[in-house]
């Protein structure tokens, strides 16, 4: 089995699947896009991913995109150390938990993302450029029109912090309910995975006071930490604040 993973090192949706794929013993060669410079919306990639974004996975010449389906399909065709329960009572429950997760945190943290991280590149431009960039993006137009220029409102990133909390409120009484020390209980799923990146992400933005108070969460960050996959996913290069040196200084103005 060949894989070919188009993703980006920052990118969260790529983490989840590169943490699958490392966490499989999978080797896979890796197609590095630079979204910041749209290499997501070249019209040879979106032949392969008519969504402009990353990650996709090329298994064998069949083109998986989305990067919840591409976790389930590598679960599926390699099985063994597998991340999805036995009973389909357990499966649905994971599959609810990874909707709510790309519904509620992996969406919301896109607004800190990019008003502390991205903001500056996309400030750079003219209107005329940003305009046409934004329209451009076949699935992020109206985020990025309604970030514009002078970013998120204080009230807009207050909301998306609201949702964070929201989810890690979630994530601590999921835990509590399936005795953890996961999600699902004994063993880490999908669903872990899938929010293991906005976690990654807050932390790296300075915001990991967010869940201090959840005891759960916090054990369920660290051992997701610990997992051996964990380092070769978080390979150097993929955390933002050690490709924007900007945000140390703004993470530091903010606390
Ligand atoms: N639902 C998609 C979302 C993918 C997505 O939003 N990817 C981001 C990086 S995490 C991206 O490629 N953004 C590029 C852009 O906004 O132009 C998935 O989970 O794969």
């Amino acid at each position: 089995m060949a894989f070919k993973l188009y993703n980006a090192p920052q990118s969260t949706c790529s983490q989840r699947v590169r943490f699958v794929l490392n966490a499989k013993h999978l080797t896979f060669e890796e197609v590095k896009l630079n979204l910041l410079e749209g290499d997501q919306l070249k019209p040879d990639y979106l032949k392969l991913n008519p969504n402009g974004v990353v990650p996709t996975l090329d298994h064998d010449g069949a083109i998986i995109i989305d990067s919840t389906v591409i976790t389930e399909y590598l679960d599926e065709v390699s099985p063994a150390d597998s991340f999805t329960p036995e009973s389909p009572v357990a499966r649905a429950h994971m599959r609810a938990l990874m909707h709510f997760i790309d519904e509620m945190p992996a969406a919301a943290v896109r607004v800190p993302t990019f008003n502390l991280a991205f903001l500056p590149s996309f400030q750079k431009m003219s209107r005329e450029a940003f305009v046409a960039m934004a329209e451009s993006k076949p699935l992020r137009r109206e985020f990025m029109m309604s970030m514009g220029q002078t970013g998120f409102s204080k009230a807009e990133m207050d909301a998306a912090l609201a949702r964070l909390r929201r989810a890690y409120e979630r994530m601590n009484t999921e835990i509590e309910n399936s005795g953890g020390p996961w999600l699902q209980g004994k063993t880490m799923t999908l669903a872990d995975v899938a929010v293991m990146p906005a976690l990654v992400r807050m932390d790296d933005l300075g915001m990991a006071a967010q869940w201090q108070d959840l005891p759960r969460v916090v054990t369920w960050f660290e051992n997701i930490r610990a997992q051996p996959a964990f380092k070769p996913t978080y390979y150097p290069g993929s955390l933002l604040s050690e490709r924007f040196p900007h945000l140390k200084e703004t993470i530091a103005a903010r606390a």
